[in-house]
């Protein structure tokens, strides 16, 4: 199969010019440390007292603000890229415990599951090896010790994709019940590994000197830059698709900036288009197959369509409207509002569990008037729940999925499917302190706000990023 999409903070292709991140291949190959032999490292057991004592030992949360004072001229400062460092070095080995912890936890069944099994060896050996890294003390220690994070957080790359097999099929075996808090597991398995490769990232660019950013935060994002490639991309990816796709209007603050990790906003609002776009099509799409090559009875509101279904008449698609809205108590809103029929109250809260789609089911969502989605949910590329964009093709490894994406990785990717769009997003916005919601009118469409927090003080305190789960 496929996998599964997150950000990368190495992002490239943004058009020729356009580079977003670093390259990650400028580590060249890795040579592993001398004291590491990452062959003789596995997990031979789930009961580890080393990971239990990792565990329990405090981790130490960063706010955005602090990243980026901490950063400031850091490429300047070989003390600070040490510290930096060394900061990584003492994090990391305790938040994979935790994490290795919350593993152990799970019954039988999930752990027994090969795919769950995969990703607890790859944690294992990580926490293994990053422990035993002696305390960096050089620059050129710093540079072997970089090229080890890297390695790491490509072979994780596809552990996100690993998760949400696994979840699948224990999710088939019934046996997973209510007793096992299944979104809540994900959500600090998920929170922790955007951490964990936040700080990772941020140690690994921040000795590079780059206008307008902070290692991998850019402190001036033009939203208004992002929307306009993200729209372009999914426009792409919905062409391909259904060989349709509605048009964008976007309005409001037209010099909207915020400081993000671009990735991060990159992969929201791809993630919300998608959607989005795929409501639109769907919505509107069964009127398609009567009207091959045939006059349209209205024309008004059909358009002749030639892409890889062929030649036919579809109906108009009506636009999504996005609205950019700064300066509201501290925050930056992006809503998207479609006209792709609503989510039906029952699935309204349903659309927030990970692993929950609609691709592959009849009907997709709630009906009123003459508005009926297809009957077919899928999208013709092969099978419901494929995966969505390609992980860790991209350069940066992980984080991939946009960046593969990028790189033209073929048609692997899909509109939808794994069903976890919509709670990796909100996890991505709350991770910095913003969130994300839905409004939907069954019957005719939905909005998503997407919010996001300038570093402001409010209430007499600075905006904190939700980091680690305690
Ligand atoms: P996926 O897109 O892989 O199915 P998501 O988490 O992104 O997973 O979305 C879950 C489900 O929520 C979708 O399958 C779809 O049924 C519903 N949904 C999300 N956004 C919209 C929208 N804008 N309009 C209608 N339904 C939506
Ligand atoms: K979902
Ligand atoms: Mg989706």
């Amino acid at each position: 199969m496929g996998s599964l999409a997150t950000p990368s903070s190495s992002w490239h292709g943004r058009g020729a010019t356009l580079v977003r991140g670093l390259h990650t291949a400028a580590f060249g190959s890795f040579q592993p440390l001398p004291e590491v032999n990452l062959n003789t490292i596995r997990a031979e057991s789930f009961y580890d007292s080393t990971v239990e004592k990792y565990a329990a030992q405090d981790v130490e949360v960063l706010s955005l603000r602090q990243m980026l004072s901490f950063g400031r001229n850091a490429w300047d400062d070989p003390e600070k890229i040490l510290k930096s460092a060394r900061y990584v070095q003492r994090e990391l080995p305790r938040r994979l415990a935790r994490r290795l912890m919350d593993l152990q936890l799970l019954p039988y069944i999930v752990v027994a599951n090969p795919h769950i099994k995969k990703v607890y060896n790859q944690y294992h050996v990580s926490f293994e090896t990053l422990r035993r890294v002696p305390m960096v003390r050089t620059l050129d220690e710093n540079q072997d010790f970089s090229q080890l994070l890297r390695q790491h957080l490509d072979q994780h790359a596809p552990m996100l994709d690993s998760l949400a097999t696994g979840l699948r099929e224990c999710k088939d075996k019934v046996l997973v019940g209510p007793c096992l808090q299944m979104d809540s597991f994900f959500d600090s398995m998920l929170r922790s590994r955007i951490s964990r490769r936040v700080i990772a990232e941020q140690h690994l660019h921040i000795g590079n000197k780059r206008p307008g950013y902070i290692g991998v935060i850019c402190t001036d994002l033009d939203v208004h830059e992002s929307i306009s490639f993200a729209v372009q991309k999914t426009k792409q990816v919905c062409m391909e698709t259904y060989g349709m796709a509605p048009d964008v209007v976007v309005s409001g603050e037209p010099k909207a900036s915020i400081p993000y990790i671009p990735a991060h906003l990159d992969y929201m609002l791809y993630e919300l288009l998608k959607n989005a776009m795929r409501a639109v099509v769907e919505s509107r799409s069964s009127a398609i197959p009567g009207r091959r090559n045939g006059s349209p009875p209205q024309q008004h509101y059909h358009h002749y369509v030639s892409g890889a279904a062929g030649n036919y008449w579809a109906p108009k698609l009506p636009p999504l409207h996005i609205r950019v809205c700064d300066g509201t108590a501290g925050a930056l809103t992006i809503k998207i509002s479609d006209q792709g029929g609503g989510i039906a109250d029952d699935l309204i809260d349903k659309v927030w569990s990970y692993g929950f789609t609609t691709i592959g089911r009849k009907p997709r969502q709630a009906t009123s008037s003459g508005n009926n989605p297809s009957a077919n949910g899928s999208n013709g590329t092969g099978g419901g729940g494929s995966p969505d964009v390609v992980e860790g093709l991209g350069s940066g490894g992980h984080m991939a999925g946009l960046p593969g994406l990028m790189a033209g990785q073929g048609s692997r990717y899909q509109m939808a499917g794994l069903g976890f769009g919509l709670p990796l997003s909100r996890l991505y916005a709350r991770y910095f302190g913003g969130d994300l919601r839905l409004q939907s009118i069954p019957g005719y469409g939905t909005d998503a706000y997407l919010t996001m927090k300038h570093l402001e003080e409010q209430d007499g305190q600075w905006v904190e990023r939700v980091d680690e789960p305690s």
